[in-house]
């Protein structure tokens, strides 16, 4: 049984769309955000945050490794072998270091701070460099699709599309990239997603 530590409306929500996705029996422990969230979880995770995940005596943080140990779990197609194996690498890492700096730069500065902390400068820079970053996926799914692999949904679907949830959910302008929005709009509502979904969204 995994065991994820977090809340639906964390991170947590990626790995625990990645576990429905594996079909993978999966309990959430409830660590939520507030003044007590490092005390609780810092056992688990030394940075204090979460999600973490336990499975048998595997401890892992970094809510996108989570995820790609999961799929790894599963095997193919979630998480295929060999170049396509590769692939899913490096998606998800462009998802961490590419894609989700600019989006939470955008969203810390649009809907996460109290109003009088949010920078609008700010906002429209994360926002701009995300789109840069959205029109390169734009192109790649415009030569494939249409998931990120090609014909079969992989893990690095669901770690990118995860990472991109806040933008796609709270706004952010998708209309330049309309194979951007088919995708993400694909993804998060394939059962899995919607099983997860209905956790943080109720
Ligand atoms: N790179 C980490 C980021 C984890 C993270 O920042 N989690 C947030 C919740 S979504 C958190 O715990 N924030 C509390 C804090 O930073 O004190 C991951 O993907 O797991």
């Amino acid at each position: 049984m995994l065991r994820i530590h977090g809340i639906p409306r964390s991170r947590a929500f990626r790995c625990i769309w990645a576990a429905e996705e594996a079909g993978q029996a999966y309990e959430v422990v409830p660590v939520g955000f507030g003044p007590g969230l490092k005390d609780a979880i810092s056992a688990i995770n030394p940075n204090g945050k979460i999600p973490a995940l336990e499975d048998g005596g595997l401890v892992l943080f970094e809510s996108l490794a989570i995820n790609l140990h999961i799929g790894a779990k599963a095997g193919a197609p979630l998480m295929p072998a060999g170049d396509d194996g590769a692939r899913v690498l490096q998606w998800t890492l462009w998802a961490a270091t590419e894609a989700e700096p600019q989006a939470m730069q955008w969203a810390y500065n649009t809907f996460i701070l109290p109003a009088e902390k949010r920078d609008p400068a700010l906002a429209a820079a994360g926002a701009a460099a995300l789109a840069q970053r959205l029109a390169v996926l734009e192109a790649h799914l415009a030569a494939g699709g249409p998931w990120l692999l090609g014909a079969a949904f992989t893990i690095a679907d669901c770690n990118l599309a995860g990472v991109l949830y806040g933008a796609w959910a709270n706004g952010f302008d998708l209309g330049p990239f309309p194979k951007v929005k088919a995708w993400l709009d694909a993804a998060l509502n394939r059962p899995a997603a919607l099983a997860a979904r209905k956790q943080r969204e109720g």
